[in-house]
């Protein structure tokens, strides 16, 4: 591969970024490379990444893991971050200024922060301060890490992923929506892995029903979401694992009387449609929804437009009968074997 040696660099930053994986969220992963000298005899100084929630930016990080006998070289240095530097005081102070305050010579970065807290107001300070900025290196790649970050709040809804598992003859489950296991152990445990990694996951009311899910990830090492439940007409019976209070569950209905109100970490939410759904979620900063069925809810899902990716397992098992799978109308990402099953996944564009 033909490949600059900045983009080299700040294809380690993205490599890096990747590590805050599950752990950043709400924030967007960040990695960043501060390097020295050009051409052939550029070196890297320090390396760095985000890696919690309300932990240091990835900009400190790297410029803490540089050698106190290197300090000085950073004011010939050059900065590659995969999102701009931020401007404002959050948990931590602004990256901008750090990097100002050592002077940097150069900050490449991979694509503009979208949150209205720096969008562009980081690379103004640091222009303004004398330092060069370039950006948009390997922006697709940018953009697509943290395609969560970049939905939530360019289009203002969080990212929306449907999933689910189909048998080789096409159904989703068996007659009247009764539970059969379709995809293998495999399959499964990576799905507990994708729960950790989004904010919410979300069910029907029939799936809720009958597949009795707990919606959490005891399968992998993770964070457990927030569950999101819809039950249009409250008619989801109060004995469900969904109403265990043991993860924050958003209960999704149409219905004005008999709304519960006595389940611990439980909260009963009105909405009328989808679009007014997707919005409460957008307010209550949920940047990704994983939505796991049942088939009705995908299709609608589907064709609301209201997507952005979609993993669907097909599993060498046959029923001859049961809840039809619901049709793919995606553009083919990626196809990989899963033991027995093969993993496709579909975006928009
Ligand atoms: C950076 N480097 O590594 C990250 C940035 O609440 P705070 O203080 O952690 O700020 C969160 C916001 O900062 C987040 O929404 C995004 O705009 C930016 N994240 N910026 O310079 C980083 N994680
Ligand atoms: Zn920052």
């Amino acid at each position: 591969m033909d490949m600059s040696v900045g983009d080299r660099f700040m294809r380690r930053a993205l490599e890096l970024a990747t590590l805050g994986r599950g752990h950043v969220s709400p924030n967007p992963m960040v990695g960043c490379v501060i390097t020295h000298g050009s051409g052939s005899q550029e070196r890297i100084l320090g390396e760095g990444w985000h890696k919690q929630y309300g932990d240091w930016h990835a900009e400190v990080n790297a410029v803490n893991a540089v050698h106190p006998e290197n300090k000085h070289l950073l004011a010939e240095a050059t900065v590659y971050v995969t999102l701009e530097p931020c401007s404002h005081w959050g948990k931590t102070p602004p990256c901008a200024d750090l990097l100002i305050e050592h002077r940097v010579k150069r900050v490449v970065c991979c694509n503009d922060d979208p949150n209205p807290l720096v969008s562009g107001q980081g690379f103004a300070k640091l222009r303004a301060a004398g330092i060069q900025v370039e950006t948009g290196i390997l922006a697709e790649e940018g953009r697509l890490l943290n395609a969560r970050f970049f939905t939530f709040f360019e289009q203002k809804r969080p990212y929306i992923l449907l999933k689910w598992a189909e048998t080789t003859d096409g159904f989703i489950a068996g007659e009247g929506g009764k539970p059969v296991k379709i995809s293998g152990d495999l399959a499964h445990r990576l799905v507990h892995r994708w729960r950790g990694e989004e904010d919410a996951i979300l069910v029907g009311t029939n799936t809720a029903r009958l597949d009795n899910p707990r919606l959490n990830t005891r399968l992998w090492a993770g964070k457990n979401p927030i569950r999101v439940v819809l039950d249009r007409n409250l008619v989801l019976s109060a004995n469900l694992h969904l109403f265990d209070g043991s993860q924050p569950t958003l209960v999704y209905h149409a219905s004005q009387t008999n709304v519960p109100t006595n389940y611990p970490n439980v909260s009963y939410v009105f909405a009328e449609s989808l679009d007014q759904l997707i919005g409460d979620l957008y307010l209550r900063k949920i940047q990704s929804v994983l939505v796991e069925g049942g088939a009705a809810v995908l299709t609608s899902f589907m064709e609301a437009g209201l997507w952005d990716e979609m993993r669907v397992f097909r599993s060498p098992t046959m029923l001859g009968a049961g809840v039809k799978a619901p049709t793919v109308r995606g553009i083919l990402r990626n196809r990989e074997k899963i033991e027995t099953d093969e993993l496709t996944s579909y975006t928009k564009r």
